[in-house]
């Protein structure tokens, strides 16, 4: 099994622990990006990064000490000790007619496609939509038109263009804690009109996986593998006790990946850690980026703990792939 895209040189990596049996495992230095890295920050978490020149640079989600949601710079050169900037980034607008106005932002993802660095998130206009900009550089960064209407959340680009379009995963929402979601993709020539609007994954019934019943939204930028898009998407449960948020995954057709083949009926991960347990939002997993090297079959994925600090755990290919065609919830269905 193969990942297709390039190879990244220092891939961060710690190997599965002796006699662990789990096909994935979390970063023993966890969580890698403390609540208060910076001094304006309440929590640093549901983060971005991506490989830059002979290191990484990455986007992140800081809330600062009047809550207030913002998305800010970082590098690293190993992928798991960042420096993050103290001040939000400040987006030009793309072209003079660009709206760029944005009341909150959160939730960011990265991925470059043809050497530009392009972002989605949810940005806070008229209430939460699609957000999307860029850089070249990490310098200067320009921020497009939202590509969606007011509600959604969760953008998502490939990271390169099928059948000759720009392809993204959103969820439609609503204003507030949206108790329903479900996975749609759309297509774009431009990168500014969005069409082509296709259901891809939606909640599964409870009595089968009661861990994504509720909503989903896409995680990552999907990594393409030779045995089609690999999508990590997060999941909702309503417990007694509010939302608890896992993390699964999901195969898509690389032609066409509306077309699913494969999704986890059992969670990825879910929140068992301390970290992950407890902070402002309890029981979260949240995950928002993966680097995946195509060399050794390597996967560290980001994602956002309890709402309040960043984490990484790692796979490979050769275990989540089968382990998600071993644990298909579309064969329980047939
Ligand atoms: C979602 C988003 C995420 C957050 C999650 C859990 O609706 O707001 O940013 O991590 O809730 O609170």
């Amino acid at each position: 099994m193969k990942i297709i895209g390039k190879p990244i040189a220092n891939m961060p990596w710690e190997d599965r622990p002796q006699g662990f049996e789990e096909i994935i495992w979390r970063y023993s230095k966890n969580p890698i990006i403390p609540r208060n890295l910076i001094k304006s920050s309440n929590s640093i978490f549901n983060s971005a990064v991506v490989p830059f020149k002979d290191g990484f640079a990455g986007v992140f989600r800081c809330d600062n000490r009047a809550r207030q949601m913002n998305i800010h710079r970082g590098f690293s050169k190993d992928g798991l000790n960042w420096t993050i900037d103290e001040s939000p980034i400040t987006f030009v607008a793309h072209d003079f007619e660009t709206l760029a106005t944005s009341d909150y932002k959160y939730d960011p993802r990265v991925v470059e496609i043809n050497g530009r660095y392009y972002i989605q998130w949810c940005n806070g206009y008229h209430g939460p939509t699609i957000g999307l900009g860029y850089t070249d550089d990490f310098q200067t960064f320009y921020q497009m038109e939202n590509a969606f209407l007011p509600f959604n959340r969760n953008g998502v680009l490939f990271p390169r263009q099928i059948n000759s379009h720009y392809v993204m995963l959103s969820r439609p929402s609503d204003t507030g804690h949206t108790a329903f979601g479900d996975i749609f993709l759309s297509q774009s020539k431009d990168l500014i009109y969005w069409g082509k609007h296709r259901f891809v994954l939606g909640v599964a019934p409870f009595e089968d996986s009661a861990w994504q019943c509720l909503k989903i939204g896409a995680g990552p930028s999907p990594i393409e593998t030779d045995q089609g898009w690999l999508l990590i998407y997060h999941g909702v449960l309503r417990s007694c006790n509010g939302y608890h948020y896992s993390m699964g995954a999901a195969l898509l057709d690389l032609n066409d990946p509306s077309k699913v083949i494969a999704r986890s009926q059992d969670y990825l991960l879910a929140p068992y850690t301390d970290y992950e347990l407890n902070g402002d939002v309890s029981n979260v997993v949240f995950p928002c980026a993966a680097l995946a090297d195509s060399k050794t079959g390597k996967i560290a994925i980001y994602y956002g703990a309890a709402d309040t600090v960043t984490g990484v755990a790692f796979t490979t290919i050769d275990l989540i792939i089968p382990w998600l065609l071993g644990n298909n919830l579309l064969d329980k269905n047939k």
